[in-house]
């Protein structure tokens, strides 16, 4: 087993790998940014160095400075946690080429499973069907045509070298094609900086099914149940299950086996997962995600196995402790993602700030894996997972029904979360029937009315802090939120923060950070109060800005590709 670990990540998926290493008796070693220096992993890992830095590119995607860290720490190993470094190769390679293991598959499979036209062939290649499709690039609107008049609308359009939704556009028909083309080859370029497109026929009404894969480095390969993720919204997972409910045990089993092929077939090692898409009772291969996942608790409770320590144990050379028979899967589980979003209705506004207090829920078959106590930050620069609620049950009833108690009891203030929408999930009779699917939450679920109480008013004026407060009537005690300005509060200063577009004044500034993808306007052009002036990729989403004055462009201060800070004004209208 290893000597010393480095995680080179943060938030709760940190703290998740750092308590399996400690359970381990193995002593880890943090990397923090400058925003982090105080934050949780750092507090609880046996050491930590600062990698200095604010935004993701400076800091956790900095190779040099993680690679510096691990070197002066003397660490044997790296955890790549989810999202940053961990599906990436030329990450993995320099760390090998550093003597260090790094926690996951062997860069060639990161890499056939990076490119998702070469990931389909891995399927192919061991007669795993993905969805009807090409496996060559894409070159015209005419192929889309063809493509639509042989196999039937809709098509989606896909981006080779993309993941999570981004760069897909849907295709409902001949006329639509050229500029569905553009579209994704403009965000396949924003994204990920190479715009190859591919082609498949779109199911207009799926759920997303995955299976878990743990891998050993001896050829062994056992899946540990499926997951249902269907519930989302813009390719932002918000609840996730397992086992996937509603599915005939034949062709789960039929999934499971697959998932072990695809894996198998490109020598993979540690932990994967194969997602698939499910309709009408059959399942079509999607990707392989090549790292663990943020859902990965819902499969530890219902099959019992750490999954961070069978990460651990296999990337050190052990066999895995089981075959595929010894699995067995026990009740259910769920998992409901908090984010720090106002749901606002539906539109789900970010609401980044300081965590004033937070008392998760607990008791039996509750389980919080988070990344934040009170006095923690949720910073704009990274994503706003507060942390995960994953509660389990004999049945699957059971597990709703204590989901939902554990969420009612949840206290949070400081930041809005996404809480009251999952609750409305939750009792929704679709959700409890299983009959939604990856379209439920965009196209049927109302959430009218659902709030952070009072709402946020981040975007309205001053910042206000969410309080709970503890009322007496008539010797019955009621818990009741305030919001109070933030500069009526004892010893806070006013909130520098807040940057608005101002009404009147026509400097447009963004709402939040990301990447400008496209500018609608030019300089010297008319625009009307609410019209789209740019196209903002922030939160995993394009987000169209909007001015607020009617006149003529003045100046345009950005150009397409550039990143912005949240405040920052990217235009003026006069
Ligand atoms: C699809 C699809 C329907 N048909 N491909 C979205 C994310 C990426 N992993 C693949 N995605 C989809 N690919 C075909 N041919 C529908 C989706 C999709 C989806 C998939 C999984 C989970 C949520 C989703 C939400 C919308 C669309």
């Amino acid at each position: 087993m290893f000597n010393k670990v480095l995680i080179a990540n943060r938030g709760e998926i940190a703290v998740r790998v750092i308590r399996a290493c400690r359970d381990l008796g193995i002593p880890t070693v943090a990397v923090y940014s400058d925003l982090d220096a105080m934050a949780q992993h750092v507090r609880l890992a046996d050491e930590a160095f600062s990698i200095g830095g604010q935004t993701a590119a400076e800091s956790y995607l900095n190779t040099e400075a993680i690679l510096k860290v691990a070197t002066d720490a003397g660490v044997d190993a790296i955890h790549p946690g989810y999202g940053f470094f961990s599906e990436n190769a030329d990450f993995a390679r320099a760390v090998a080429a550093q003597g260090i293991k790094f926690i996951g598959p062997p860069p060639e499979a990161i890499e056939v499973m990076g490119d998702k036209i070469s990931a389909r062939g891995a399927a192919e290649k061991v007669g795993v069907n993905g969805v009807p499709g090409q496996t060559e690039f894409l070159t015209s609107a005419e192929e889309v045509i063809a493509f639509g008049e042989e196999h039937g609308w809709p098509v989606a359009i896909k981006a080779a070298y993309g993941g999570g939704g981004r760069g897909m556009k849907v295709v409902e028909r001949a006329e639509e094609a050229a500029e569905a083309l553009e579209a994704a080859q403009r965000e396949a370029t924003a994204y990920f900086g190479r715009d190859e497109c591919y082609l498949e026929r779109y199911l207009t009404n799926p759920r997303h099914v995955e299976v878990q894969l743990i891998c050993d480095e001896h050829g062994n390969a056992v899946y540990l149940s499926q997951r249902d993720c269907s519930v989302q919204r813009r390719h932002q997972k918000l609840i996730e299950e397992a086992p996937a409910a509603n599915i005939a045990p034949e062709v789960l089993d039929a999934m499971g086996q697959a998932a072990v092929k695809v894996a198998q077939g490109c020598a993979y090692s540690n932990a994967g997962t194969v997602e698939f898409l499910y309709e009408d009772g059959d399942f079509y291969y999607l990707e392989m995600n090549t790292r663990l996942q943020v859902e990965h608790p819902v499969t530890e409770i219902v099959t019992g196995y750490d999954l961070v320590e069978l990460q651990l144990r296999v990337a050190a050379g052990e066999k895995l402790p089981m075959k595929q028979s010894d699995v067995e899967v026990t009740g259910h589980a769920i998992e409901i993602r908090i984010n720090a979003e106002d749901p606002a209705e539906g539109a789900f506004v970010p609401s980044p700030g300081k965590i004033t207090k937070i008392i998760p829920p607990s008791g039996y078959g509750t389980r919080w894996d988070g990344g934040y106590q009170s006095g923690d930050e949720i910073s704009q620069y990274y994503d706003n997972l507060v942390g995960k609620l994953i509660c389990w049950g004999d049945t699957r009833e059971v597990a709703i029904s204590r989901t939902l108690r554990a969420l009612k009891e949840f206290v949070i203030e400081g930041v809005a979360t996404t809480i009251p929408a999952n609750i409305v999930m939750l009792e929704h009779a679709d959700f409890e029937s299983c009959t939604h699917s990856t379209k439920w939450v965009e196209n049927s679920l109302d959430l009218s009315g659902v709030k952070a109480e009072l709402g946020n008013s981040d975007f309205e004026g001053e910042t206000k802090l969410r309080k709970q407060v503890a009322i007496e009537l008539d010797g019955k005690m009621f818990d009741a939120t305030v919001w109070i300005p933030e500069s009526d509060m004892p010893g806070k200063a006013k909130s520098k923060k807040k940057t608005k577009s101002a009404g009147g004044s026509g400097e447009v500034a963004v709402p939040m950070q990301g990447t400008i993808v496209k500018l609608t306007v030019e300089e010297g052009q008319t625009v009307e109060a609410g019209d789209t002036v740019a196209v903002l990729e922030a939160m995993k989403m394009e987000n169209n800005i909007e001015c607020d004055t009617s006149g003529t462009v003045e100046s345009i201060r950005v150009q397409a590709g550039d990143s912005v800070s949240g405040g920052d004004i990217i235009l003026v209208v006069k």
